[in-house]
């Protein structure tokens, strides 16, 4: 790790993307920035503009300040491993920072219920652990959000909120442990260089101890083999295999262990679920108790051929499409012509790791006329994914089987 680190830093010396990295945000306006065309979405009011952000492609954009971006449906169709530069965005609060120097960036770790606190640099935290790596999903809780119906408050999401990344760093598990926190430590905290300026405040979230120090929890300083980019966290994030986005803090600055639960607002109440086995209400009713948010539902999607699409009658064609779950890891996944009524098995692509996108493919050659084809996917505990979508307020946790229609003519 000792030459990574060198190679990362000359980088950063000689003006290559650590450099960029560095002073990513300074200077940047959206507004100024090209706009790249419009993308129209499958849903009321969906049309958004595409504007290319610091080390992004075009991106579909929900708000600049902070900046919010989408990843357009097509990326999906370039593999099960999301580009960097085309890895979605998201945050809540305006006051980012505008630069990181990634090797003056530290950590401190510290809280009620450690021994010994300390601080950790990049330079350590790159030289003094053994390295993991692992290809995990980030999903944020409201991908698809703008497809609830009845509609839902917040970011009117279509299914691009999430992407598939190779993330090396840490165990979470080794740093807390040189700490050495105490029988009393409950939960772990997290937060980023990241300032609240109006709403919640600043962006803070919790994990279980017991959670915090499972192994797989990671601290990362880099995806799909280069420094993070600015936006999804440079230099350093946490990654939480399995749980949405909301706990994959950016920019992480300050870990606690504390004696008690944490209650700050981004842990309560907001990102919570109805706590029942559906994490679902009637529509247009409110949970009567809740939970924090937790693991990802079963998805899977088809990729290769968009609602709508006309295909040549007669023609075999394969279809592709991505499955993931909380961390089982995707067992079979069906696909069906007829809008559910007949199903047969998609054949599985290759395994990289039970945190990561699936893909599958099947074959049709269809003779003329409509389909409405349908996948759903199993994991390896035998969850699957409602045939009708689940409801609850917030818009989280979609996981309803999708359908694509096509003709064939
Ligand atoms: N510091 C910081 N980390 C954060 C957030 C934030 O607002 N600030 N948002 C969280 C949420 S809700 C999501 S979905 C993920 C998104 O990760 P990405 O922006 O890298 O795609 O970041 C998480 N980490
Ligand atoms: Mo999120």
């Amino acid at each position: 790790m000792q030459s990574h680190f060198q190679a990362a830093r000359r980088r950063l010396l000689a003006g290559g993307a650590g450099a960029l990295a560095t002073s990513a945000l300074a200077g940047f306006s959206p507004g100024a920035a090209a706009q790249s065309g419009t993308v129209e979405l499958p849903m009321a009011n969906g049309r958004r503009n595409l504007v290319a952000f610091p080390e992004k492609r075009p991106l579909i954009v929900l708000t600049t300040r902070p900046p919010q971006l989408e990843t357009p449906w097509e990326v999906f169709k370039e593999g099960v491993i999301t580009p960097n530069d085309a890895f979605f965005v998201r945050y809540h609060n305006a006051g980012l920072p505008q630069s990181i120097d990634g090797d003056a960036h530290a950590i401190r770790i510290g809280g009620n219920a450690v021994a010994k606190p300390f601080s950790i640099s990049m330079a350590e935290l790159r030289t003094q652990f053994k390295p993991v790596e692992l290809v995990a999903v980030n999903q944020c809780s409201g991908n698809s959000r703008g497809h609830f119906s009845p509609r839902v408050t917040g970011g009117q999401l279509s299914n691009g909120a999430m992407g598939n990344a190779r993330w090396v760093g840490v165990p979470l598990k080794d740093i807390l442990a040189r700490a050495e926190p105490m029988k009393t430590a409950r939960q772990v905290t997290f937060d980023g260089l990241d300032t609240g300026v109006m709403g919640g405040g600043d962006f803070v979230k919790a994990l279980e101890v017991g959670h915090a120090m499972d192994g797989e929890v990671m601290v990362a300083y880099e995806m799909n083999g280069t420094d993070l980019p600015m936006l999804n966290g440079f230099p350093v994030r946490l990654v939480v295999p399995g749980y949405y986005g909301t706990y994959w803090v950016k920019h992480l600055s300050d870990i606690q262990v504390i004696d008690r639960e944490f209650d700050g607002f981004w842990m309560r109440p907001a990102y919570r679920v109805p706590d029942n086995d559906c994490a679902c209400v009637e529509p247009g009713t409110a949970p009567a108790a809740t939970r924090p948010i937790g693991r990802f539902t079963v998805r899977s999607f088809i990729t290769s051929i968009n609602d709508g699409a006309r295909v040549a009658a007669g023609q075999p064609i394969t279809v592709r499409g991505i499955a993931f779950d909380g961390g089982q890891g995707i067992r079979e996944v069906a696909w069906s012509p007829d809008g559910g009524r007949v199903w047969r098995e998609a054949q599985l692509g290759p395994d990289l790791g039970r945190y990561s996108f699936r893909e599958f493919t099947f074959g049709v050659v269809p003779s003329a006329g409509n389909y409405d084809l349908r996948v759903r996917a199993w994991n390896r505990s035998g969850q699957s994914q409602p045939m009708e979508a689940l409801w609850q307020p917030a818009g989280y946790m979609r996981n309803v089987v999708e359908s694509v229609r096509i003709t064939a003519a």
